[in-house]
C-alpha cells in the first residue's frame, strides 16, 4: 500500500520546522482544512439548486438555502472562531473585520485574511472556483485583534494558501519553506500529499488575461500580449491564450504547467480589480515560494503598503521569466508614473 501524507500528518511532521511553535499555526491550517472539506461538499452539489432549492429560498427539509459565497464565508468563519486559534478575520465578504471574541481567541497571536470563495458567479456553469487565505501573527498585544493587525506587507505572512473546487478538491499551502499540495481522498475523508515540493517553471506558453478589456490596458500590457502573440519558433511562440475567468483556476494551473496570470488597470478598474490582503498577497506568497514572481506591474507584490482592507492592485503573477518581461514592457511602454496613479 503506497504510503499516504494526510494534511494533518504532514502539519504536525513540518511543525518541527518551526521550534518555538507550539502548535497554534498547525491548528489554524487544521481548521481551515476542516472549514473547506464542508464547503467542498456543497460546492458539488451547487449543480441540484432545482432539487436542494434556489439560494434564498427554503428548501425542502425547511433550510434556508444560502449563496455559496455566504455558505463558505459562514463555514470559515465557524472553523476559525471554533478553533479559538486567530483573533480576528478579515472577508472579502465583510466590510470590517470579524474580531472573534471567545475566551480562548481573544488573546490567540493569528489572525486571518481570506476570500472565501472566489469566482463563485463561475458555479451555476459548473467552473472550478476556489479560498484563498492569508495568515499573519498579530502586531496588537493582546485583547480583540485590530485593523492594524491586518495591514502588514505580504512579506510578513506566516502562511498561505489556496483551495480549488474543481475535478477535485485540492489544498495548496506554504509556511515560507516551499509550496505542498494536497488532494481530497473523498473516500477516507482527508486532504493526502498529492504534490510535493511544487515549483513552477521558470518560462512558458500560457498567458492569462481578460482580453475583452484591451482596448483600456496600460501600453506595455498591450505591448507584452503582441509579443505572446508573435510567430516565432525559437521562442515556442505564438502562446496559448487560456483565461477561466476564475483566479484560482487559472494561477493553479498556471503554476503547474507555467504561465503568467495578469489582471491589469483597465477602465472598470483603475486600480486592478485583485485586492491585495486577501488575493494577490497569499496568492504571491506561493508563488514566490515555487520559484516564481508576482508584481503590480513595476514593483514585487509582498512589498506593496497596504492602507485600506479591500484595497485593489494590479497582479501579474506567475513563471519568473514571465513577469519580468511583462514588467520589462511596462517600464518601457507605461513607465511607473502612469500605471501608478
Ligand atoms: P473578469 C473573480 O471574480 C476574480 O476575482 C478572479 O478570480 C478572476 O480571475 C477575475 O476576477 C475575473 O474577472 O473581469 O475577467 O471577469
Amino acid at each position: 500500500m503506497r504510503q499516504v501524507t494526510t494534511l494533518g500528518q504532514f502539519i504536525i511532521e513540518k511543525q518541527a520546522d518551526f521550534p518555538y511553535a507550539k502548535g497554534e499555526l498547525s491548528r489554524l491550517l487544521r481548521d481551515i482544512g476542516i472549514a473547506s472539506k464542508i464547503v467542498n461538499r456543497e460546492v458539488n452539489k451547487a449543480g441540484l439548486a432545482d432539487i436542494l432549492g434556489e439560494a434564498g429560498s427554503i428548501n425542502v427539509q425547511g433550510e434556508s438555502v444560502k449563496k455559496l459565497d455566504v455558505f463558505a464565508n459562514e463555514q470559515f468563519i465557524a472553523a476559525l472562531s471554533l478553533g479559538g486559534e486567530c483573533c480576528a478575520i478579515a472577508s472579502e465578504e465583510n466590510e470590517d473585520i470579524i474580531i472573534v471574541d471567545n475566551k480562548q481567541s481573544r488573546n490567540a497571536k493569528y489572525v486571518v485574511a481570506m476570500d472565501p470563495l472566489d469566482g463563485s458567479s463561475n458555479i451555476d456553469v459548473n467552473v472550478s472556483v476556489g479560498t484563498i487565505f492569508s495568515i499573519y501573527r498579530r502586531t496588537s498585544l493582546t485583547g480583540p485583534g485590530t485593523l492594524e493587525d491586518f495591514l502588514q506587507h505580504g512579506t510578513e505572512q506566516v502562511a498561505a494558501g489556496y483551495v480549488i473546487y474543481g475535478s477535485s478538491c485540492m489544498m495548496v499551502y506554504t509556511t515560507g519553506k516551499g509550496v505542498n499540495g494536497f488532494t481530497l481522498d473523498p473516500s477516507i475523508g482527508e486532504f493526502c500529499l498529492s504534490h510535493p515540493n511544487m515549483q513552477t517553471p521558470k518560462t512558458a506558453k500560457t498567458y492569462s488575461i481578460n482580453e475583452g478589456n484591451y482596448v483600456h490596458f496600460p501600453d506595455g500590457v498591450k505591448k507584452y500580449i503582441k509579443y505572446c502573440q508573435e510567430e516565432d519558433a525559437a521562442t515556442s511562440r505564438p502562446y496559448s491564450s487560456r483565461y477561466i475567468g476564475s483566479g484560482v483556476a487559472d494561477i493553479h494551473r498556471n503554476l503547474i504547467t507555467g504561465g503568467i496570470y495578469m489582471y491589469p488597470t483597465t477602465a472598470k478598474s483603475p486600480k486592478g480589480k485583485l485586492r491585495l490582503l486577501y488575493e494577490c498577497n497569499p496568492l504571491a506568497f506561493i508563488t514566490e515560494q515555487a520559484g516564481g514572481k508576482a508584481t503590480d506591474g513595476f514593483r514585487r507584490i509582498m512589498e506593496l503598503e497596504i492602507s485600506e482592507l479591500h484595497q485593489r492592485t494590479p497582479l501579474f503573477l506567475g513563471s519568473a521569466d514571465m513577469v519580468d518581461m511583462a514588467g520589462d514592457y511596462m517600464k518601457k511602454y507605461s513607465g511607473v508614473d502612469a500605471a501608478i496613479k
